[in-house]
């Protein structure tokens, strides 16, 4: 194997973004991944982008290897389910609750959607993150070809580079010590599927988690008090992580 290189990809339109994609590679796979990348941006279905951004950059730090969350597909009603979901993750529910219809609102100060995710202190749901406009976004997120062959091959009709990507991306923000769950609710009009991940116990698969055409969304990290923030960030923006396996596909809740 060669040296790994970061790939990554973001498109706009009129300075709006339109998609972005990222992927650890090694070196003989660059052009691969770069052509799917341009690919994905021009066939955006938010439109036809007027400025593309590709990045290809050595990883010089050694990549953490480890497994990827479970995944739960979840088709018992939503409200019953997020309450039991917090109530495991020790988030109080009306904590959590308040913080999912924050990101219906739109949890940016000026009420919209912010590309990086809040950080909110259990139990008292102080903000941490120190940008409210942008919030915190986590990269540097590569997935092996044996760990994409697993997940494509247990997920089965359910699989979708989307579900790849949130995966890999939430398994990275659960693998900190003092993480205790992550919400996320697409900004994508067309997209009402999200989930709610939960450490070392999985990722669950939410649909209909809001109406159809709406433009807000996004993420929300629950973090215990002791947890301190700059070197969180700093895991979250340059570790690199590159998920290994993937355990499995599940229709039954691990819980009652
Ligand atoms: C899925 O499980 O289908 C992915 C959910 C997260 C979507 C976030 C996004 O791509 O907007």
């Amino acid at each position: 194997m060669g040296r790994l290189f970061s790939v990554k990809m973001r498109s706009s339109k009129g300075g709006a973004h339109l998609c972005g994609a990222e992927a650890i590679v090694d070196e003989s796979s660059i052009s691969k991944a770069v052509y799917s990348f341009v690919k994905r941006a021009l066939s955006s279905k938010r439109g036809i982008p007027d400025f593309v951004n590709l990045k290809v950059e050595a990883v010089k730090q050694e990549p953490i290897y480890s497994p990827l969350l479970p995944v739960f597909h979840v088709s018992q009603p939503l409200r019953e389910v997020l309450v039991k979901l917090f109530k495991l993750a020790s988030i109080p529910p009306s904590l959590g609750l308040s913080f999912y219809s924050l990101l219906l609102k739109g949890p940016s100060p000026t009420g919209g959607v912010m590309r990086g995710a809040l950080i909110v202190e259990v139990p008292s749901g102080k903000r941490l993150e120190p940008d409210k406009f942008k919030g915190v976004r986590a990269s540097c997120l590569g997935i092996t070809s044996r760990a994409l062959g697993e997940l494509k091959e247990k997920a089965g009709k359910f699989y979708t580079d989307r579900l790849k990507d949130a995966l890999v991306l939430t398994s990275k923000i659960c693998s900190y010590p003092g993480v205790l769950g992550e919400l996320c609710v697409s900004d994508d009009p067309d997209y009402t599927t999200g989930y709610f991940s939960i450490p070392k116990i999985g990722y669950f698969r939410l649909f209909n988690l809001k109406p159809y055409g709406l433009s807000k969304g996004g993420r929300v990290i629950f973090v215990s008090r002791n947890l301190e923030v700059p070197p969180f960030i700093d895991y979250l923006k340059n570790s690199p992580f590159i998920g290994s396996s993937f355990p499995g596909y599940y229709f039954e809740l691990p819980f009652r």
